[in-house]
């Protein structure tokens, strides 16, 4: 049986909420002990409390570095009430048992949330005796009770005062809260160091129990710290359960923070398409539109205005278009919703930076599936490359940059007889700014700036060379063609030009790459090469 809660040790640095605990406490009976600050603070609501000082004969000191961190302290809160020895050892020493011990801690995060504040005053408020505390108390959970936030004081009493002891569960969650708690504390900490070392942090010594293999780096570490978000209806499937996760040091312009304004919960496969739907938007020219499904372009487009890029990006494949979510990289407006809500046409979504009020009112009220379609704001369009990757495989994850450099035209190298004219490399640009949000191999078509035929996923180019022309017909001829990786042969050319491909546009790099210029030569297409694969698997 758990014991009777006869002692509270509080530790406190945000008071939210503690006089009427406090208060409470003392009704049932409960002996307070408190440290410096907090025990004033009681003290001065006129609650009997002892001063922890008074209780272990030695005083705070070094500015308050240390003043819980005594045998007196921790052998009172980690003392097995069902071990003699243990129970002895207090008797011996003038130990007294804490039964409860509220501990909150120095505000790091909130210190350095300051960009201004300097070093040595971030390091005084890194916590030292409050997390051992904790760590003390929630590792002694079969009979010690802890509050690590006051939302959880209310509970805690609940039961004091109904059994004058908590149960064995409640005391179980506080103290997995409680690890869950010290844990985010470290990791801001760390990543605090990580930014003031800059970009060569230290490799962490790897964990005990772990082979040679080399150490994580700190800025992995960090980045791959999680907060739960929310449980999701289920996987990519129905069978499959699913949670969505956030990087507790995820920028609030991420799109895992991006605000749901209407609709239906958002689905697993939702949240996978709508990310790329943003990244697409996000590398095109603005106003732009992409239309996903299997988080793969079925259509993208710019244009003067946003009411002609959906047109436009909607007629790449009207087809594929049914039941899609969008991507767009300018606010919202009228017209594209108008233009969306026409019958026929059903979206899931679309996320973008803002909606006008209009293109809420319209979007909601006016199409069949009015009541699902799920609208997500972004605020700012997230800016920036160097982020990290993360995939997981059988037992392990693998990392890399982003492909997120951005297109470099001036490093491109014509490598035909024929030059394309001004018109064509606009087009290739916006084909090539397409490619690398399409599964490999993937192979682009694109006219007048807007997708019209899309090769994704084929383990043979020559079969995403023909998807995408047989997609894009008629709307191949004068139209330009991008290949994420070089062909490898120069049997793609004869078909690009045949069905009228004006002009191509692929990293080169290929042991053949003579017989396919030499191919482009023969048809008179202009060919250019980056010099940058974008494989995307
Ligand atoms: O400076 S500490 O790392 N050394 C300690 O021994 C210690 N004991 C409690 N920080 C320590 N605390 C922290 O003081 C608690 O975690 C709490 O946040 C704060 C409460 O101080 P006060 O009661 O003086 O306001």
């Amino acid at each position: 049986l758990s014991p009777p809660i006869k002692r509270a040790l509080i530790s406190v640095s945000d008071k939210t909420g503690l006089l009427d605990f406090a208060r409470s406490l003392v009704t049932c009976g409960v002996e307070l002990f408190s440290t410096g600050g907090t025990r004033k603070h009681l003290a001065d609501a006129g609650l009997p409390v002892r001063d922890v000082a008074d209780y272990t004969g030695f005083p705070e000191m070094m500015d308050g570095r240390v003043k819980t961190l005594h045998p007196k302290v921790h052998g009172g809160i980690l003392c097995r009430h069902d071990h003699p020895e243990d129970m002895k050892s207090l008797a011996d020493h003038g130990i007294l048992s804490f039964e409860l011990v509220v501990v909150n801690l120095y505000p790091f995060e909130k210190t350095v949330a300051n960009p201004d504040v300097a070093i040595e005053a971030a390091i005084e408020q890194i916590d030292i005796g409050g997390p051992s505390m904790v760590r003390s108390a929630a590792k002694n959970h079969a009979f010690v009770t802890l509050a690590t936030d006051a939302s959880q004081y209310e509970t805690i009493l609940q039961q004091i005062e109904t059994h004058g002891r908590t149960t064995p569960e409640l005391r179980r969650q506080l103290a997995g809260a409680a690890f869950a708690r010290t844990s985010q504390y470290d990791t801001a900490i760390a990543a605090y160091f990580a930014k003031i070392l800059g970009s060569s942090p230290l490799p962490l010594p790897p964990s005990p129990g772990t082979d040679h293999r080399s150490p994580v780096t700190s800025a992995d570490a960090v980045t791959l710290h999680l907060t739960h978000r929310t449980p999701l209806r289920y996987g990519e499937n129905p069978h499959q359960s699913a949670d969505l996760y956030a990087f507790a040091d995820a920028p609030s312009h991420a799109f895992v923070n991006a605000e749901q304004l209407h609709g239906k919960e958002l689905s697993y496969n939702n949240l996978l398409d709508l990310d790329a739907a943003l990244a697409i938007a996000k590398a095109l020219p603005r106003p732009a539109v992409a239309v996903l499904k299997h988080n793969n372009p079925c259509g993208a487009a710019t244009a003067a205005t946003l009411g002609e890029a959906v047109a436009k990006a909607w007629d790449g494949d009207p087809l594929s278009a049914f039941g899609s979510v969008l991507g767009v990289n300018v606010p919202v407006d009228a017209a594209m919703a108008e233009y969306l809500s026409e019958p026929g046409k059903f979206i899931e979504a679309i996320v973008a930076p803002e909606f006008h009020p209009d293109a809420i009112r319209i979007l909601t009220t006016k199409p069949k599936w009015r009541d699902n379609v799920r609208l997500l704001r972004v605020g700012e369009l997230p800016v920036g490359h160097g982020a990290r990757q993360f995939r997981q495989i059988d037992g392990g994850m693998l990392a890399q940059n982003a492909d997120d450099l951005p297109d470099e035209p001036s490093e491109w190298k014509v490598v035909t007889q024929v030059q394309p004219t001004p018109e064509l490399h606009h087009e290739l640009r916006f084909a090539w700014a397409a490619c690398r949000f399409v599964k490999s191999n993937a192979i682009v078509v694109s006219n007048n700036g807007a997708l019209a035929g899309v090769g994704a996923g084929q383990m043979s180019r020559v079969d995403s060379v023909e998807i995408a022309l047989k997609k894009a017909g008629e709307k191949a001829r004068g139209g330009v063609l991008a290949s994420d990786a070089f062909f490898p042969f120069d049997d793609s050319i004869g078909p690009a030009a045949a069905a009228g491909i004006a002009a191509i546009i692929q990293p080169g790099g290929s042991r053949r790459d003579e017989e396919v210029i030499a191919a482009c030569n023969k048809h008179g297409i202009p060919m250019i090469f980056t010099g940058r694969r974008h494989f995307r698997h």
